[in-house]
């Protein structure tokens, strides 16, 4: 039941820069030609650049950085994650709608994604600012084959996965802050928020939010945050298409997720080692009821950070905010 709009848009994606003629989707459609034409203006007015080609048809040149699932499709290399899309243009926050939808019973890999929030948090309720497309703002819901004890861990196989997915598509090297941070030269560019459903025996959902800064200049950014934020634009000096990072993202967090399923932590653990700025570090850790300072000497197999206290002891623990 897609459009007869969208059915154009595959086409001409699918033809990779050849041309479509008007007649044949006309035909296969049975509709007019005229119906196709105005689709294609249509199209135009939304920013797709299209020629047209007498007695030869349609040509596409150029696409408009747009949340559309025929933009998204072409880049999945996966079995389930992203292969059912759920694409919004503005909604207070992505992991809301996808605690709904999880409980709807939508299958594994199903991906929120919307061009903007209103209300895009963080942990401890903190803010995530997500301005009107310049960012990735996604929400994925997973049911993967792990114990409850094993879904904590998952914050630090989606870090991998983005290093992964950022080396892949724009050839920048992140680090990976712990527990939820990643950086670009010591700035945030993405956050990361895992959240659990689960019934006491077994884990139904796992919300993996994404937030990413893709074109934004710095003087987009909030007061708040212009000193400690930075995006893949300002980084690289060249603007990113949204839909080629979603797409890789999927691919990525397809493959260490089924690497942590069946293989454990360990290799995952051997990556977020070597992307790691905190181990090695001296560091103050804030939690909601201490403050500890100590050296990172590594992550558990469990994932938590292992600080070394100045008496030598060593505390295990699970979040917290880190300064160097
Ligand atoms: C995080 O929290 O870093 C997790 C962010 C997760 C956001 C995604 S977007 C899609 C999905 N839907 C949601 O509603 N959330 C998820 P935390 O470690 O608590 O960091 C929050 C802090 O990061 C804020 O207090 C700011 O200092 C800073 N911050 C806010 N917006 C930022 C941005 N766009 N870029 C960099 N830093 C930001």
């Amino acid at each position: 039941n897609m459009s007869t709009k969208d059915y154009v848009l595959n086409k001409l994606l699918g033809a990779n820069g050849k041309a479509i003629s008007g007649q044949d989707i006309a035909d296969e459609l049975e509709v007019s030609r005229t119906a196709i034409w105005k689709c294609v203006k249509e199209l135009e007015e939304e920013g797709y650049s299209i020629e047209s080609i007498r007695k030869k048809g349609y040509v596409l040149h150029d696409s408009p950085d747009v949340l559309h699932e025929a933009h998204i499709t072409p880049y999945l290399k996966t079995e389930q994650y992203g292969r059912n899309l759920i694409i919004l243009d503005e909604v207070e926050s992505t992991q809301k709608i996808a605690h709904d939808e999880a409980q709807q019973e939508v299958p594994n890999g199903t991906l929120v994604i919307a061009d903007s929030q209103t209300g895009g948090r963080g942990r401890l309720a903190r803010t995530w600012y997500s301005a009107h497309g310049k960012g990735i703002w996604m929400s994925l819901i997973a049911r993967p084959h792990l114990s409850i004890e094993q879904a904590p861990q998952l914050t630090l196989v989606t870090a991998v996965a983005i290093i992964q997915t950022l080396k892949e598509v724009t050839g920048l090297e992140a680090q990976i802050k712990w527990p939820n941070d990643i950086l670009l030269n010591g700035k945030k560019i993405t956050g990361i928020l895992t959240e659990l459903q689960a019934d006491p025996d077994r884990i139904q959902a796992v919300i993996i939010g994404i937030g990413m800064n893709v074109n934004q200049q710095i003087t987009d950014f909030e007061d708040e945050i212009t000193s400690i934020a930075t995006s893949l634009r300002i980084e690289s000096g060249n603007k990113w298409e949204r839909t080629e990072i979603i797409g890789e993202l999927m691919n990525q967090l397809e493959k260490y997720v089924h690497m942590y399923e069946a293989h454990g932590f360990s290799p995952i653990k051997m990556l977020w080692e070597s992307y790691s700025v905190t181990i090695g570090k001296q560091l103050t850790a804030r939690m909601v009821n201490e403050t500890l300072r100590g050296e990172a000497v590594g992550i558990s197999e469990n994932g938590l950070l292992q600080l070394k206290l100045r008496d030598g002891s060593i505390r295990s623990i699970y979040s917290a905010d880190i300064e160097f």
